[in-house]
Protein backbone atom coordinates (compact mmCIF):
# COMPACT_ATOMS: atom_id res chain seq x y z
CA UNK A 1 0.00 0.00 0.00
CA UNK A 2 0.87 3.92 -0.08
CA UNK A 3 1.73 3.87 3.28
CA UNK A 4 4.80 1.51 3.51
CA UNK A 5 7.11 3.78 4.09
CA UNK A 6 8.03 4.34 8.32
CA UNK A 7 9.94 7.33 9.33
CA UNK A 8 12.50 7.02 11.85
CA UNK A 9 11.75 8.77 15.34
CA UNK A 10 14.84 11.05 16.37
CA UNK A 11 15.36 10.86 20.01
CA UNK A 12 17.91 13.97 19.52
CA UNK A 13 15.60 16.45 20.46
CA UNK A 14 15.60 19.82 20.48
CA UNK A 15 19.08 20.60 20.35
CA UNK A 16 19.58 18.93 17.20
CA UNK A 17 16.55 19.94 15.14
CA UNK A 18 16.85 23.55 16.53
CA UNK A 19 20.16 23.57 14.08
CA UNK A 20 18.72 23.57 10.72
CA UNK A 21 16.82 26.57 8.85
CA UNK A 22 13.39 26.49 9.55
CA UNK A 23 11.09 26.64 6.47
CA UNK A 24 7.66 28.99 7.33
CA UNK A 25 4.26 27.23 5.26
CA UNK A 26 2.66 30.22 3.49
CA UNK A 27 -0.97 28.82 4.59
CA UNK A 28 -2.35 26.05 6.41
CA UNK A 29 -5.69 24.61 6.33
CA UNK A 30 -7.21 21.98 8.25
CA UNK A 31 -10.18 18.66 7.70
CA UNK A 32 -12.08 20.99 10.64
CA UNK A 33 -11.66 22.92 14.13
CA UNK A 34 -13.29 23.15 17.04
CA UNK A 35 -15.77 26.10 17.56
CA UNK A 36 -13.69 28.46 20.28
CA UNK A 37 -15.35 29.63 23.11
CA UNK A 38 -15.09 32.42 25.83
CA UNK A 39 -12.27 33.95 23.37
CA UNK A 40 -10.66 31.01 23.42
CA UNK A 41 -9.71 29.83 19.87
CA UNK A 42 -8.88 26.50 18.20
CA UNK A 43 -8.17 27.54 14.78
CA UNK A 44 -5.69 26.31 12.52
CA UNK A 45 -3.48 29.78 12.73
CA UNK A 46 -2.79 28.53 15.99
CA UNK A 47 -0.35 25.32 14.82
CA UNK A 48 1.84 27.80 13.36
CA UNK A 49 1.81 30.94 15.82
CA UNK A 50 5.45 30.55 17.63
CA UNK A 51 3.19 29.31 20.75
CA UNK A 52 3.27 26.18 22.20
CA UNK A 53 0.08 26.78 24.58
CA UNK A 54 -2.21 27.90 21.12
CA UNK A 55 -3.88 24.71 20.06
CA UNK A 56 -5.16 23.82 17.03
CA UNK A 57 -8.36 20.92 18.18
CA UNK A 58 -9.82 19.27 15.59
CA UNK A 59 -13.91 19.54 15.54
CA UNK A 60 -14.58 16.24 13.95
CA UNK A 61 -17.51 13.59 15.16
CA UNK A 62 -15.26 11.33 17.27
CA UNK A 63 -12.01 11.23 18.32
CA UNK A 64 -10.44 13.02 15.77
CA UNK A 65 -9.05 9.75 13.48
CA UNK A 66 -8.99 10.44 9.99
CA UNK A 67 -8.39 14.21 10.86
CA UNK A 68 -5.76 16.38 9.27
CA UNK A 69 -3.58 19.74 8.59
CA UNK A 70 -2.37 20.88 5.72
CA UNK A 71 0.97 23.22 5.11
CA UNK A 72 1.46 24.89 1.95
CA UNK A 73 4.64 26.12 1.37
CA UNK A 74 3.80 28.03 -1.85
CA UNK A 75 6.74 26.08 -4.22
CA UNK A 76 8.61 23.48 -3.63
CA UNK A 77 11.09 22.54 -0.89
CA UNK A 78 13.38 19.68 0.29
CA UNK A 79 13.00 19.46 4.18
CA UNK A 80 14.63 16.97 6.26
CA UNK A 81 11.81 16.58 9.10
CA UNK A 82 9.77 18.28 11.31
CA UNK A 83 9.31 19.36 15.43
CA UNK A 84 5.68 19.26 16.51
CA UNK A 85 4.14 19.99 20.14
CA UNK A 86 1.28 17.01 20.10
CA UNK A 87 -1.92 17.31 21.89
CA UNK A 88 -3.36 20.76 24.06
CA UNK A 89 -0.28 22.51 25.63
CA UNK A 90 -2.62 25.05 27.46
CA UNK A 91 -1.36 23.02 30.37
CA UNK A 92 -0.11 19.48 31.42
CA UNK A 93 -3.66 19.05 32.68
CA UNK A 94 -5.12 20.09 30.12
CA UNK A 95 -2.56 18.05 27.57
CA UNK A 96 -4.27 15.03 30.01
CA UNK A 97 -7.78 15.83 29.12
CA UNK A 98 -7.66 16.00 25.23
CA UNK A 99 -6.70 13.55 22.89
CA UNK A 100 -2.98 13.20 21.39
CA UNK A 101 -2.03 12.09 18.36
CA UNK A 102 -0.19 8.48 18.20
CA UNK A 103 0.21 8.36 14.73
CA UNK A 104 0.89 10.82 11.58
CA UNK A 105 0.53 9.63 8.19
CA UNK A 106 2.75 12.01 6.59
CA UNK A 107 1.53 13.25 3.04
CA UNK A 108 3.87 14.89 0.68
CA UNK A 109 2.44 17.00 -2.73
CA UNK A 110 3.53 13.78 -5.19
CA UNK A 111 1.48 11.81 -3.24
CA UNK A 112 3.82 9.32 -1.27
CA UNK A 113 3.75 9.78 2.49
CA UNK A 114 5.44 8.26 5.72
CA UNK A 115 4.17 7.08 8.92
CA UNK A 116 4.91 8.47 12.23
CA UNK A 117 4.73 7.09 15.10
CA UNK A 118 4.75 9.72 18.41
CA UNK A 119 5.53 9.16 22.37
CA UNK A 120 2.90 9.83 24.70
CA UNK A 121 5.16 12.48 26.44
CA UNK A 122 4.35 16.54 26.88
CA UNK A 123 7.81 17.14 25.27
CA UNK A 124 8.09 18.69 21.47
CA UNK A 125 9.27 15.65 19.42
CA UNK A 126 11.78 16.33 16.81
CA UNK A 127 10.66 14.26 13.57
CA UNK A 128 13.54 13.20 10.70
CA UNK A 129 12.37 11.91 7.28
CA UNK A 130 13.97 8.78 6.29
CA UNK A 131 15.80 11.12 3.49
CA UNK A 132 15.23 14.73 2.65
CA UNK A 133 11.93 15.27 0.74
CA UNK A 134 11.24 17.63 -2.19
CA UNK A 135 7.42 18.62 -1.56
CA UNK A 136 5.59 21.59 -1.51
CA UNK A 137 3.00 20.82 1.02
CA UNK A 138 2.75 18.64 3.84
CA UNK A 139 -0.63 16.78 4.84
CA UNK A 140 -0.59 15.04 8.60
CA UNK A 141 -3.11 12.85 9.09
CA UNK A 142 -4.22 11.52 12.53
CA UNK A 143 -3.98 7.68 12.41
CA UNK A 144 -4.07 6.83 15.95
CA UNK A 145 -4.66 8.42 19.23
CA UNK A 146 -3.77 8.00 22.80
CA UNK A 147 -7.07 8.99 24.72
CA UNK A 148 -7.26 12.18 26.68
CA UNK A 149 -9.35 11.39 30.53
CA UNK A 150 -11.75 14.17 29.37
CA UNK A 151 -12.49 15.65 25.71
CA UNK A 152 -12.54 13.29 22.70
CA UNK A 153 -11.10 15.46 20.43
CA UNK A 154 -7.31 15.53 19.25
CA UNK A 155 -5.08 18.54 19.07
CA UNK A 156 -1.80 19.94 18.06
CA UNK A 157 -0.35 23.21 19.48
CA UNK A 158 2.30 23.88 17.12
CA UNK A 159 4.27 22.34 13.73
CA UNK A 160 7.77 23.41 12.14
CA UNK A 161 9.50 22.35 9.72
CA UNK A 162 13.27 22.19 9.06
CA UNK A 163 14.98 21.98 5.67
CA UNK A 164 18.80 20.90 5.25
CA UNK A 165 20.02 24.46 5.01
CA UNK A 166 22.20 25.01 8.46
CA UNK A 167 20.62 27.69 10.92
CA UNK A 168 22.46 30.93 10.74
CA UNK A 169 22.55 31.21 14.71
CA UNK A 170 25.79 28.82 15.99
CA UNK A 171 24.17 25.43 17.13
CA UNK A 172 24.54 25.12 21.31
CA UNK A 173 25.80 21.50 22.39
CA UNK A 174 25.08 22.06 25.94
CA UNK A 175 23.88 24.31 28.68
CA UNK A 176 24.77 25.38 32.01
CA UNK A 177 22.89 28.07 33.98
CA UNK A 178 23.57 29.60 37.57
CA UNK A 179 19.74 28.05 38.61
CA UNK A 180 16.89 27.06 36.68
CA UNK A 181 13.10 27.09 38.06
CA UNK A 182 11.66 23.96 38.49
CA UNK A 183 8.82 22.63 36.66
CA UNK A 184 5.15 23.36 37.43
CA UNK A 185 1.78 22.61 35.34
CA UNK A 186 2.68 24.62 32.60
CA UNK A 187 6.20 23.12 31.88
CA UNK A 188 9.48 23.41 32.27
CA UNK A 189 11.75 26.19 32.46
CA UNK A 190 14.85 24.75 30.95
CA UNK A 191 17.19 26.48 29.10
CA UNK A 192 17.32 24.32 25.82
CA UNK A 193 13.81 25.95 25.55
CA UNK A 194 15.92 29.30 24.90
CA UNK A 195 16.34 27.94 21.28
CA UNK A 196 13.08 26.73 20.44
CA UNK A 197 11.56 29.61 18.61
CA UNK A 198 8.66 29.15 20.84
CA UNK A 199 7.62 32.60 22.52
CA UNK A 200 5.86 31.29 25.82
CA UNK A 201 8.61 28.70 26.34
CA UNK A 202 11.48 30.16 28.44
CA UNK A 203 14.57 29.56 30.90
CA UNK A 204 13.66 30.82 34.25
CA UNK A 205 15.53 31.36 37.02
CA UNK A 206 15.24 29.82 40.23
CA UNK A 207 16.44 32.12 42.71
CA UNK A 208 13.89 31.99 45.18
CA UNK A 209 14.87 35.43 46.75
CA UNK A 210 16.44 37.09 44.08
CA UNK A 211 14.92 39.02 41.08
CA UNK A 212 17.46 37.23 39.05
CA UNK A 213 20.55 39.76 39.42
CA UNK A 214 23.34 37.93 39.16
CA UNK A 215 21.78 34.94 37.30
CA UNK A 216 23.46 33.42 34.60
CA UNK A 217 23.01 30.87 31.66
CA UNK A 218 25.83 29.34 29.41
CA UNK A 219 25.83 28.26 25.85
CA UNK A 220 28.61 25.52 25.07
CA UNK A 221 28.83 25.59 20.80
CA UNK A 222 31.21 22.40 21.37
CA UNK A 223 34.31 24.26 19.92
CA UNK A 224 35.95 27.52 19.06
CA UNK A 225 33.99 29.68 16.85
CA UNK A 226 33.91 33.56 16.24
CA UNK A 227 30.81 35.11 17.91
CA UNK A 228 30.03 38.88 17.32
CA UNK A 229 26.29 38.96 18.04
CA UNK A 230 23.44 37.84 20.76
CA UNK A 231 19.81 37.65 19.66
CA UNK A 232 17.38 37.91 22.49
CA UNK A 233 14.10 37.59 23.40
CA UNK A 234 13.79 39.27 26.60
CA UNK A 235 11.16 37.99 29.41
CA UNK A 236 7.98 35.89 28.94
CA UNK A 237 7.13 36.87 25.29
CA UNK A 238 4.12 34.86 24.88
CA UNK A 239 1.96 38.50 25.54
CA UNK A 240 2.57 41.90 26.13
CA UNK A 241 0.38 41.31 29.49
CA UNK A 242 2.84 38.62 30.64
CA UNK A 243 6.03 40.47 29.45
CA UNK A 244 5.16 42.92 31.67
CA UNK A 245 3.91 41.02 34.92
CA UNK A 246 7.34 39.15 35.05
CA UNK A 247 11.13 40.18 34.95
CA UNK A 248 13.02 41.18 32.11
CA UNK A 249 16.68 42.09 31.99
CA UNK A 250 18.10 45.54 31.28
CA UNK A 251 21.89 44.92 30.91
CA UNK A 252 24.42 41.46 31.18
CA UNK A 253 28.11 41.39 31.13
CA UNK A 254 29.06 38.41 28.05
CA UNK A 255 31.87 36.46 29.40
CA UNK A 256 34.39 34.34 26.96
CA UNK A 257 36.54 31.39 27.03
CA UNK A 258 39.37 33.23 27.76
CA UNK A 259 37.95 35.21 30.64
CA UNK A 260 37.18 38.56 28.24
CA UNK A 261 33.55 40.01 28.69
CA UNK A 262 31.78 42.33 26.84
CA UNK A 263 28.74 44.53 28.96
CA UNK A 264 26.47 45.00 26.87
CA UNK A 265 23.05 46.77 27.40
CA UNK A 266 19.34 45.18 26.72
CA UNK A 267 16.02 46.28 25.64
CA UNK A 268 13.00 46.25 27.76
CA UNK A 269 10.87 45.26 24.81
CA UNK A 270 9.12 42.00 23.96
CA UNK A 271 10.42 42.35 20.19
CA UNK A 272 13.28 40.42 19.31
CA UNK A 273 16.28 42.80 20.05
CA UNK A 274 20.26 41.68 17.97
CA UNK A 275 23.18 43.39 20.39
CA UNK A 276 26.55 43.13 18.18
CA UNK A 277 29.59 43.25 20.01
CA UNK A 278 33.82 43.28 19.04
CA UNK A 279 34.13 39.83 18.10
CA UNK A 280 35.33 37.04 20.55
CA UNK A 281 37.06 33.55 19.48
CA UNK A 282 35.38 31.43 22.22
CA UNK A 283 33.61 27.98 22.80
CA UNK A 284 31.49 29.33 25.46
CA UNK A 285 29.30 32.17 25.66
CA UNK A 286 28.29 32.70 29.34
CA UNK A 287 25.31 35.92 29.70
CA UNK A 288 25.00 37.00 33.36
CA UNK A 289 22.87 39.83 34.19
CA UNK A 290 23.76 43.04 35.83
CA UNK A 291 20.24 44.60 36.00
CA UNK A 292 16.39 43.51 36.05
CA UNK A 293 13.26 45.60 35.18
CA UNK A 294 11.19 43.78 37.69
CA UNK A 295 7.55 42.55 36.49
CA UNK A 296 3.54 43.34 38.43
CA UNK A 297 3.66 40.08 39.47
CA UNK A 298 6.80 37.20 39.11
CA UNK A 299 9.55 38.46 40.69
CA UNK A 300 11.69 35.53 38.61
CA UNK A 301 13.81 36.94 35.42
CA UNK A 302 12.93 34.51 32.03
CA UNK A 303 14.46 34.56 28.79
CA UNK A 304 12.26 33.19 26.17
CA UNK A 305 14.80 32.65 23.07
CA UNK A 306 18.56 33.46 22.59
CA UNK A 307 21.11 33.16 20.35
CA UNK A 308 24.72 33.76 19.31
CA UNK A 309 25.84 34.38 15.70
CA UNK A 310 29.25 34.80 13.92
CA1 LIG B 1 0.44 27.25 18.92
CA1 LIG C 1 11.44 29.67 23.54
Amino acid sequence: MLFGLVATLLSAGLIASADAAVVKPTTWAASSSAPGSDGVSYDIANVADARQSSPWVEGDEGSGLGSWVLADFGGEKTLTGFTVWAGVWYTQEYWNRYNRPKLLVVEFSDGTSQEVTLTDEFKPQAITFASPKKTSSIKLKVKGIYAGNTFNDTGISEVVFHDAAAASHLPVKAYKTSSTFPADGDGNYEPVNTADGILDSMWCEGNKTGDGLSEWFELDLGGSQSVSKLVLRNGNAYSFGYFMKSNRATSASLTFSDGSSEAVTLKDSISEQTITFAPHTTSKVRVTFTGVKKGSEFNDLCISEAYVLP
